[in-house]
C-alpha cells in the first residue's frame, strides 16, 4: 500500500541550476517517494512548478481545463489572478525494451505532479505584488501564443523577463503555439521563427489546437520525460561519486 518515505519540501526534477542537485539526501528530500499501490512497480513522484504565461485570449486556462477534462469550452472568461492546476502526468521511458528492463530490476517509474500557475494575461492585472510565492516557486515556463497574433508572440521575450526575475531557476519549458485549428492564411507566426525563438531561449516549442485536441498533451508528456531523464542521470551521478 501507498506509504510516503519523504515529503516533498519543495520543487523538484527541473531544477538544472541547483547545487544541491547532486547531493542525494537533498534531491532525495524533493521527492515522494511511494511504495505504490501499483502490483508491478514502485512510483516515484516528483514536483514541477509550472508557470503558463502568455497575453490575453492565447487559451492557456482553456488547455489547462481541456487536459484536466478533456474537453474544450469555446467560451472566454478572462483570469484576473493566479489559479493553480495539478496534473499528473507519467514520464515515459525512452523506449518498451528499457522500460522492460527498469521493470524487471524493480526500478521505479517515475511521474511528474506539475503544479501549473495559470496567469493573467491582461495588462491591467499587472505589476504583480512582488514576493508572490507562487511565481517565485516556479522550475519551468510554458510560454503560450496564439498563431494568428502576432502580438502574442512578440510579447513571448517579455513575459519571458517577467518570469525571469522573479524566478530564476525557471529555466525549463517551452514555447506553445495555440489555436492551430485556425486555417493557413490566418497564421500570423511562421513556425521556423517561433523554433528559432524557442531555441534562443533555450526551451522546447509544440503547437496545438486545443479546440480540437491535436498536439494538447505532448508538451507537458515532454517536458515529465526531460524532469525524469534529469532525475536519473542525477542520482546515478551522485551514486557514481559515492562509489569512487
Ligand atoms: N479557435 C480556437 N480558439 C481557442 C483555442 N483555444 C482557446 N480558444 C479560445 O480563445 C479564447 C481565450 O481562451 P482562454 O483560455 O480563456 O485564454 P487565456 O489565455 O486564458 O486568457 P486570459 O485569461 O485573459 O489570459 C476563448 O474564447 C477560447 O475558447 C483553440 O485552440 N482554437
Ligand atoms: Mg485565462
Amino acid at each position: 500500500m501507498a506509504a510516503a518515505a519523504a515529503a516533498a519540501s519543495g520543487p523538484a526534477g527541473s531544477r538544472s541550476g541547483d547545487a544541491s542537485a547532486h547531493d542525494p539526501e537533498a534531491v532525495a528530500a524533493r521527492v515522494i517517494m511511494e511504495a505504490t499501490a501499483s502490483a508491478h512497480r514502485p512510483i516515484r513522484t516528483l514536483r514541477c512548478f509550472l508557470a503558463v504565461l502568455g497575453d490575453q485570449a492565447t487559451g492557456k486556462s482553456s488547455w489547462l481545463s481541456f487536459l484536466q477534462e478533456s474537453k474544450f469550452s469555446a467560451g472566454y472568461r478572462m483570469t484576473s489572478s493566479p489559479g493553480l492546476q495539478v496534473l499528473t502526468v507519467v514520464a515515459e521511458e525512452e523506449d518498451a525494451a528499457t522500460a522492460k528492463e527498469r521493470a524487471a530490476a524493480g526500478e521505479a517509474l517515475t511521474r511528474v505532479e506539475f503544479h501549473c500557475l495559470d496567469t493573467q494575461g491582461n495588462e491591467a492585472f499587472f505589476p504583480l505584488n512582488t514576493g508572490d510565492v507562487v511565481w517565485e516557486r516556479a522550475d519551468a515556463v510554458c510560454l503560450f501564443y496564439d498563431v494568428s497574433v502576432r502580438d502574442t508572440f512578440t510579447s513571448l521575450s517579455k513575459w519571458r523577463r517577467r518570469l525571469s526575475e522573479q524566478a530564476p531557476a525557471a529555466n525549463d519549458g517551452f514555447v506553445l503555439c495555440n489555436k492551430m485549428d485556425l486555417d493557413d492564411d490566418m497564421h500570423a507566426v511562421d513556425e521556423e521563427e517561433a523554433r528559432a525563438f524557442a531555441e534562443a531561449q533555450g526551451l522546447d516549442f509544440h503547437a496545438c489546437s486545443v479546440k480540437d485536441g491535436t498536439g494538447v498533451k505532448e508538451p507537458l508528456q515532454a517536458l515529465a520525460a526531460r524532469i525524469a531523464r534529469r532525475f536519473n542521470e542525477t542520482v546515478e551521478a551522485a551514486k557514481a561519486a559515492a562509489s569512487k
